[in-house]
């Protein structure tokens, strides 16, 4: 049976991570940080199931006793301060988590056991304002936000500790990747959120940003397999991760709403644009500019064949049952909401 930490266990991608591990028979170590009231996020349901330790990423010797406790074959470092628009707000906090933060955790596995494996969730976000269409591994790096630097540190110091200590450490450039439980301050989750309160007449509209940013969105179940196929090679090594499509978020908006039978008619440009529901005519989304962000990711879209070829990786959600489900999960998210206050 083999051992496994995971860093980020409560977020998205760690929970549904610590499934298929445990799907797999690993013993589960996930690093959880203190907070002032006892919540297991995104694992409540498999809580039993998981060896918890508490930790922070900034914290390197709370990470040393991480690794002396958990004995990881495979350590995955999913932690992070993922919020792309927050990274403007705290960028040196997100430097010490996204960035100084791996070399945190890279130092305790060289220290306690040097040759579990290693990965490192690095994100599309590095490639910021892109130097190639599709981008790839060789495509150059030009990241656009606080966070997209601190990743490229953790990308870039990953890679040196493969080549200064011959560490099995990898790198998943993973694009953008969604699902029910993404957290409701991305764009895909506040958009599915807002149909289903919108369709139940608990919300009027939605206020958005800049909704012909492109990004290339997959769902998270496909992308964490990925992740432990990367940990399963001969060589480590680092690989795309993404669905090679892209869409608009006025895209993913117009089929979210379709999701729930209702069509959105646009009219007006820039920050005068407006959705209209088809059958009523009621303004149903609006732009608010302080959604916009300093400087924007335009547009990302992904070649995933290196990871197709050498990890026999294929994303088995496509695009229109992501967005399905997640609407779905928060119809029935919301209708219980609205029961339990009527009660
Ligand atoms: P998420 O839902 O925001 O989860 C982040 C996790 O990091 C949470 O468990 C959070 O714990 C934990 N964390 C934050 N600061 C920490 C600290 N100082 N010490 C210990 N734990 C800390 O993110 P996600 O979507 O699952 O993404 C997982 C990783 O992949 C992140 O590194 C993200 O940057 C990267 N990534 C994501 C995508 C994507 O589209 N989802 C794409 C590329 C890369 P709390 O519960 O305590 O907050
Ligand atoms: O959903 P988002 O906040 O995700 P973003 O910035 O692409 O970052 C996510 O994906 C990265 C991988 O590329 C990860 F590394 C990162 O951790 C995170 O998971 O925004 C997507 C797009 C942006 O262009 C944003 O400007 O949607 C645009 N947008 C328009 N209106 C909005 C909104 N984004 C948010 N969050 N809220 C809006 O109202």
């Amino acid at each position: 049976m083999k051992n496994a930490l995971i860093t980020g266990i409560t977020g998205q991608d760690g929970s549904y991570l610590a499934e298929l591990l445990l799907e797999k028979g690993y013993n589960v170590y996930g690093i959880m940080r203190r907070k002032s009231e006892v919540t297991y996020g995104n694992v409540e349901h498999i809580k039993e199931k998981i060896h918890f330790i508490y930790a922070d990423m900034t914290d390197p010797i709370s990470l040393i006793s991480a690794m002396k406790i958990s004995q990881p074959d495979e350590v995955y470092n999913l932690a992070a301060q993922s919020f792309v628009a927050t990274s403007w707000d705290t960028p040196l906090g997100t430097a010490d988590i996204d960035a100084l933060g791996v070399t945190n955790m890279l130092e305790a596995i060289r220290i306690v056991k040097p040759e579990a494996r290693f990965y490192q969730a690095s994100t599309s976000e590095m490639f910021g304002l892109v130097q190639a269409i599709p981008q790839s591994e060789t495509t150059p790096f030009y990241p656009r936000s606080p966070y997209g630097v601190a990743k490229l540190y953790g990308h870039w110091i990953t890679k040196n500790y493969r080549e200064s200590y011959n560490m099995y450490a990898c790198s998943g450039i993973l694009f953008n990747h969604e699902s029910e439980r993404r957290g409701k301050e991305f764009v895909t989750r506040k958009i599915t959120d807002a149909v289903s309160r919108i369709k139940q007449n608990v919300q009027d509209h939605i206020e958005l940003g800049n909704m012909d940013a492109k990004r290339d969105w997959g769902h998270s179940k496909d992308y964490v397999n990925a992740m432990w196929l990367m940990l399963q090679q001969e060589t480590p090594d680092d690989y795309v991760i993404a669905t090679n499509e892209t869409r608009t978020v006025r895209e993913f908006v117009e089929i979210a709403f379709r999701c729930v039978d209702i069509e959105v008619e646009w009219s007006g440009e820039g920050i005068n644009e407006i959705g209209k529901d088809k059958a009523t005519g009621k303004e149903i989304v609006k732009i608010n500019p302080q959604f916009f962000r300093p400087a924007e990711v335009e547009i990302l879209i992904g070649d995933p064949a290196k990871a197709d070829t050498n990890l026999g990786w294929e994303r088995e959600i496509p695009f229109a049952e992501l967005v399905e489900r997640m609407v779905k999960n928060d119809m029935k998210l919301v209708a219980k909401e609205i029961k339990a206050a009527n009660l």
